[in-house]
C-alpha cells in the first residue's frame, strides 16, 4: 500500500448542527444532519490512534464577505438564510462567529489543522492540497456535511487530483435521507467512478489491516 491516510471532517460547524445557524434558518432538518457525529467521533479515535493525519474544515466567510461571490450570496438571501446576516449564533457563516465554528462533540485537537473555505469544494482557494502533500497522503476518507454539497464538491476536486478516496456513507449526512442515497449511489456508479462507498465499521476494520484497500 502507497500513500498515507487522511481522515477529512467536513463543515461539522454549529451554523450546520445547532438550532438557530445557517442549515435552520434555511430549513434544512438539523437532527439529519447531526446523525453522523458518533461514527465521526469512532474515526477520529481511530485515526488519532493510529498517527492517521485528521483535517477539519469549516465553510465561512470573512466579515465584510469580500471572499463570497455574488452568486453565492445571491443564493442564500433567495433561500431566506443571507450569509452575513444576523442570527443568535452571531452572522451566518462568518469566520470567528460562534455559529461558525466547529461543533464541541469534534472539537479539533491541538495540532490537527482546520481549513476555513469560502466554498462547497475544501481544495478550492485554501491550503489543504499543501497539507495532505507536506503529510504524504494519498488515501482520504471522508466524512461530514452535506453528503450532496461540500462533501460530494471535495470528493470531486480530490478524485481529479489523483487521491483515492473512501466516503463514508454512515458518517455523512444530507438534510433529506434520499439526496443523501442519490448522492452516495452517484459516487459508487460506474465502478465507483469517484471511490468507494464504506461505513464505518468498513474503515475501522481497513485501518486495522483486516481487508485490503483497493
Ligand atoms: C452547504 C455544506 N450545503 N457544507 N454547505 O451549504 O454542504
Amino acid at each position: 500500500m502507497t500513500g498515507g491516510w487522511a481522515l477529512l471532517v467536513i463543515d461539522m460547524q454549529r451554523d450546520f448542527c445547532a438550532p438557530g445557524g445557517y442549515a435552520d434558518r434555511v430549513g434544512m432538518d438539523i437532527t439529519a444532519l447531526r446523525r453522523p457525529i458518533p461514527q465521526i467521533q469512532r474515526l477520529l479515535y481511530a485515526a488519532r490512534g493510529r498517527g492517521h493525519t485528521i483535517v477539519h474544515t469549516r465553510e465561512g466567510h470573512r466579515a465584510d464577505l469580500s471572499d463570497c461571490s455574488p452568486a453565492k450570496l445571491e443564493r442564500s438571501v433567495a433561500a431566506g438564510a443571507p450569509i452575513g446576516s444576523p442570527g443568535p449564533l452571531g452572522s451566518l457563516l462568518v469566520r470567528g462567529e460562534y455559529g461558525h465554528d466547529i461543533i464541541d462533540e469534534l472539537a479539533p485537537h491541538a495540532g490537527e489543522p482546520v481549513v476555513d473555505k469560502p466554498g462547497y469544494g475544501a481544495f478550492h482557494q485554501t491550503d489543504l492540497e499543501l497539507i495532505l502533500l507536506s503529510a504524504g497522503v494519498q488515501r482520504l476518507v471522508l466524512t461530514g456535511i452535506t453528503t450532496e454539497v461540500c462533501v460530494h464538491s471535495t470528493l470531486r476536486e480530490a478524485v481529479d487530483r489523483g487521491y483515492r478516496c473512501i466516503t463514508v456513507g454512515d458518517a455523512c449526512a444530507a438534510s433529506d435521507p434520499e439526496i443523501h442515497r442519490a448522492a452516495l449511489a452517484m459516487t459508487s456508479g460506474e465502478g465507483n467512478i469517484l471511490g468507494r462507498v464504506c461505513d464505518t465499521d468498513e474503515v475501522l476494520r481497513l485501518w486495522a489491516g483486516e481487508a485490503e484497500p483497493t
